[in-house]
């Protein structure tokens, strides 16, 4: 068996071209790096490589994560600037024993040695999403409606190989007008993904900052291991650091996660509305799911339509009214 799950419609496109991998005997790594590179080229996605909206400066600035479940080789980027593909750094950074998560400067240096291709990551269409947040900012300075971080949509994927061996990687520009320097969870290791090919592959999207409070992915992955469905340990694992920071905080930011695991069982879970992934399994062409949150957490999903997938699109592409 081999699969492939995802985060947000925008990967449909990136694990099609996986399975196209794994169906050949592909390696869980390559199909990955593949899926995701697919995803941070496409310069309409705003929130993962080309394309992705930038900080309060104006600088598109990337986080990027890779985990071989084999071997449990880790590698990241954090805040790095200018470079085509950060999944690929942070891939080639796993193989280190030592200095395998790199941030900023670091990370550009490390990226230009190794000759990884440079790019202006920062197009006009992100620029000019980034003016008009700038002014509605100070339209409605005093209102609370208006969050200047949301439109967040980061790219994780978990992938099985006909092998056995699993895989889990993350891209992203991280929250829109965040703080420079700012990292989310995508770059670290048990929040934004994990993956053991003993137990299972997971990743998640949402606010980075509550993400990191419940090592969300390593407990998806480690429930996994005990023997729970997929399905069962994404939405357990969501809804206790969900309610957890409810009871806590007294709110929880956005919180989604999807997991697979060595047998290509698949789930998918969140505390928001209007999530969606992508899956693609030796048994299921790549396909797109809505997931809807019902009582007490319980999360059903059905295949997104023609018209949804259209119309998703259409808005992507849709100009810019400043
Ligand atoms: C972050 N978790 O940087 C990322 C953003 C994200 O959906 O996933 N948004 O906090």
């Amino acid at each position: 068996m081999w699969g492939m799950i995802a985060t947000w419609r925008m990967a449909v496109e990136g694990i099609t071209r996986g399975a196209e991998m794994l169906k050949e005997s592909g390696d869980a790594g390559d199909a990955i790096e593949a899926a995701i590179r697919q995803v941070e080229d496409f310069p309409y996605y705003k929130s993962v490589g080309y394309g992705g909206l930038p900080n309060e400066e104006m600088e598109v600035e990337m986080d990027a994560a890779y985990m071989d479940g084999s071997t449990l080789d880790i590698g990241a980027v954090a805040a790095i600037r200018d470079f085509a593909n950060p999944v690929s750094i942070a891939r080639r950074l796993s193989r280190e024993k030592v200095n395998s998560m790199l941030v900023a400067e670091g990370a550009e240096k490390f990226a230009h040695k190794e000759g990884f291709e440079r790019k202006n990551m920062l197009t006009d269409r992100a620029k000019a999403h980034y003016r008009k947040r700038v002014k509605e900012m100070a339209a409605q300075a005093a209102a609370e409606e208006l969050k200047p971080y949301s439109g967040h949509d980061t790219v994780g994927m978990a992938c099985l190989d006909g092998m056995g061996k699993m895989a889990a990687a993350t891209s992203t520009s991280g929250l829109f007008m965040k703080k420079k320097g700012r990292v989310g969870d995508s770059p670290i290791s048990g929040s934004g993904f994990y993956a053991d090919s003993r137990k299972g592959a997971a990743s998640a999207t949402g606010l980075g900052e509550d993400l990191m409070k419940g090592c969300i992915s390593y407990e998806a992955v480690r429930l996994m291991g005990e023997g729970i469905h997929p399905q069962e340990a994404c939405e357990t694992a969501v809804n206790r650091l969900d309610r957890e920071l409810r009871e806590r905080r007294g709110e929880a930011g956005d919180i989604s996660i999807i997991a697979m695991n060595p047998k290509g069982e698949w789930g998918a879970a969140t505390n928001i509305e209007g999530f969606s992934f992508a899956v693609v399994t030796e048994e299921l062409e790549p396909t797109v799911y809505l997931v809807t949150r019902e009582e007490k957490g319980r999360c059903t999903y059905e295949k997104a339509s023609e018209e949804w997938m259209e119309h998703y699109m259409k808005t992507r592409m849709a100009p810019i009214e400043e």
